[in-house]
């Protein structure tokens, strides 16, 4: 690990790990690695290559070379961003760090805004950069990508029931215990689905998510491995979800009027019962007081 160039907002979160998944990212890997060495210094990252055809996985293994604060876990193809993170959190998890953060390769997360990301965990168990809170930004992003990325955030919010503004964002930290905890609960692996599944588990289990102003920038080197089907797949899966969840909502709801119901009919039959006892209690004691007055 290398040594920390003065006090940052995180310090006292322990030991860090970034974890970048890469395919086909040969123009960044150098770039990405070099700004968050300096950026968060006393962070270890860790590089989850698929077996990238332009050899982003050997160069990854330069770097390591290089520096020992950069380590390399290699997979035998491309499985998606979501395998990669899991074999990402699993091999860190492992290895007992604290805090483990996920960030993309290709310069449209900022090393030099993560310090401010990774400070918000002292009051949250997990912090999102996000494009969509105040002080929030995107850079050079076409129209399409910014009402894809909003409609998409914003669908997930109604179907979900997820106060988070930008669910679909790729750059996350989570306090280790915390990750173990809500990988335990069922993940997409596919595209965006990872995203949505850690925020909606986190939430789920009753964590503090925070939202970190972050502004995202439109990659400038290699292409994007989003894809029209990642979309189509994202949106069925979490109208599946959205309308299990809606379902499940609605019939406690009839659950509970049902339990109210009951229990206001047994309160009903408890007065009548008192009621009438007490009417049978009082005719008694006035004939009794009838009798009683004979004798005197
Ligand atoms: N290991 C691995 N990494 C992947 C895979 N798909 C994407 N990545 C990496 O995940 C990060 C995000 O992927 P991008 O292609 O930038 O996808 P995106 O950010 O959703 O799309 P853009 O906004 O167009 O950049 C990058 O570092 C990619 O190299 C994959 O199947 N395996
Ligand atoms: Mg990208």
């Amino acid at each position: 690990m290398a040594q920390s160039h003065g006090a940052q907002a995180h310090d006292g979160l322990g030991r860090i790990l970034v974890i970048i998944p890469t395919y086909n990212e040969i123009d960044n890997i150098d770039m990405i690695t070099g700004r968050l060495r300096v950026a968060v210094p006393d962070a270890d990252i860790l590089i989850v290559d698929d077996n990238s055809p332009d050899a982003t996985g050997r160069r990854a293994d330069e770097l390591h070379a290089a520096d020992e604060s950069i380590h390399v876990l290699h997979r035998q193809g491309k499985e998606g961003l979501g395998a990669a993170y899991l074999a990402g959190f699993g091999w860190g998890l492992e290895r007992n760090y604290d805090v483990l953060v996920e960030f993309d390769a290709d310069g449209s997360h900022q090393p030099e805004q993560l310090p401010a990301v990774l400070a918000g965990l002292h009051d949250a168990d997990m912090v999102k950069g996000s494009r969509w809170v105040k002080g929030g930004a995107v850079v050079n992003w076409p129209l399409h990508r910014e009402l894809l990325s909003r409609g998409g955030s914003l669908y997930i919010r109604l179907m979900l029931g997820v106060p988070v503004r930008d669910v679909t964002g790729g750059l996350n930290a989570f306090r280790a215990d915390v990750l173990r905890d809500i990988l335990d609960a069922p993940i997409d692996k596919q595209g965006y689905g990872i995203q949505r599944d850690l925020t909606l588990n986190a939430h789920r289990r009753g964590y503090r998510i925070a939202e970190v102003p972050i502004e995202f920038i439109e990659r400038t080197k290699g292409e994007s491995k989003m894809s029209g089907s990642v979309v189509k797949e994202a949106m069925i899966r979490t109208t599946e979800l959205g309308l299990k969840y809606r379902g499940e909502q609605l019939a406690a709801g009839f659950a509970r009027a049902r339990a109210g119901a009951e229990s206001a009919g047994e309160r009903a039959g408890r007065f009548v019962g008192a009621v009438s006892k007490a009417a049978h209690d009082t005719v008694r004691a006035t004939r009794n007081n009838k009798g009683g007055a004979g004798e005197s």
